[in-house]
């Protein structure tokens, strides 16, 4: 998979190079590219924004720096074979996009290529999503319901999830599995773990755990999942397992 994140502030894309996006790097899963969106505008001052048409308060970022972007990496108007085998898609995290899911994480996990365009401001000219959705599929995406600097935050969560789903990923595959929001635990949270001791400070491992009995185990461990979600996520009740 290529990564791309277009961003007036590169450095915020530095833990790219650690942690698992770093290690999929290193194993040759997974390609990344950060690019400049300053580099793509040719005035004298370099300006990336201006006043909102039709009034309001604070800047919106210019459309032709991005066309010229999004022509470059795309290859359009190139002699170049740049296009990736494989599906691509532009992400643009916004307050205004569709809801993250783990869901969205699992099929954007199948895409060749994803380049994130990261806005700052008010946001960018609403020509620029529907230029880039002539050629390649767009998708505006919110990680939930408030509001954020810029996109890059955004554009880093979302890649941590979208990488981990990558095959050839996380060393133990069972993992992914049991964990919060994925498939097999339908719509609910993860009950507690546990480590040793089994006297911590006054507090005891529920004694189910040290029990060996698989079975019953298995029982707690939902009743737990079920309760949590009842407390903290009721919304998710009552939910089919893919939509969490
Ligand atoms: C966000 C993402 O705040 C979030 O995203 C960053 C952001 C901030 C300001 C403007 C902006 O513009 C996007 C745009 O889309 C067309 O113009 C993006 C909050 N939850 N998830």
């Amino acid at each position: 998979m290529k990564l791309d994140y277009v961003t007036i502030f590169p450095a915020y894309f530095a833990p790219l190079d650690l942690s698992l996006v770093g290690k999929a790097v290193e194993a040759g899963i997974l390609n990344v590219g950060v690019y400049d969106l300053r580099d793509w505008a040719y005035d004298v001052h370099r300006s990336v924004d201006d006043t909102p048409m039709g009034g309001g308060a604070g800047m919106v970022m210019k459309p032709e720096p991005w066309g010229q972007a999004l022509d470059c990496l795309l290859g359009i108007g190139a002699d170049t074979d740049t296009e990736v085998n494989g599906r691509t898609c532009v992400i643009i995290p916004s307050p205004s996009g569709e809801l993250f899911s783990q869901s969205t994480a699992r099929e954007l996990a199948d895409y060749a290529r994803l380049i994130f365009a990261c806005g700052r401001y008010e946001g960018i000219d609403a020509r620029v999503a529907q230029y880039a959705s002539s050629a390649v599929e767009v998708r505006e995406l919110s990680l939930g319901d408030y509001v954020l600097n810029g996109g890059e935050v955004a554009a880093l969560a979302m890649t941590e999830a979208i990488v981990r789903l990558l095959p050839g990923f996380v060393g133990n595959p069972d993992s992914l599995e049991e964990e919060s929001h994925s498939e097999s635990m339908g719509s609910l949270l993860e009950y507690p773990v546990y480590t040793k001791p089994a006297s911590w400070r006054g507090m005891d491992v529920p004694e189910v755990l040290l029990s060996g009995h698989h079975a019953k185990i298995a029982a707690w461990r939902l009743n737990q999942a079920e309760e949590l979600t009842r407390m903290r996520r009721p919304d998710l009740l009552g939910r089919s397992g893919d939509s969490a």
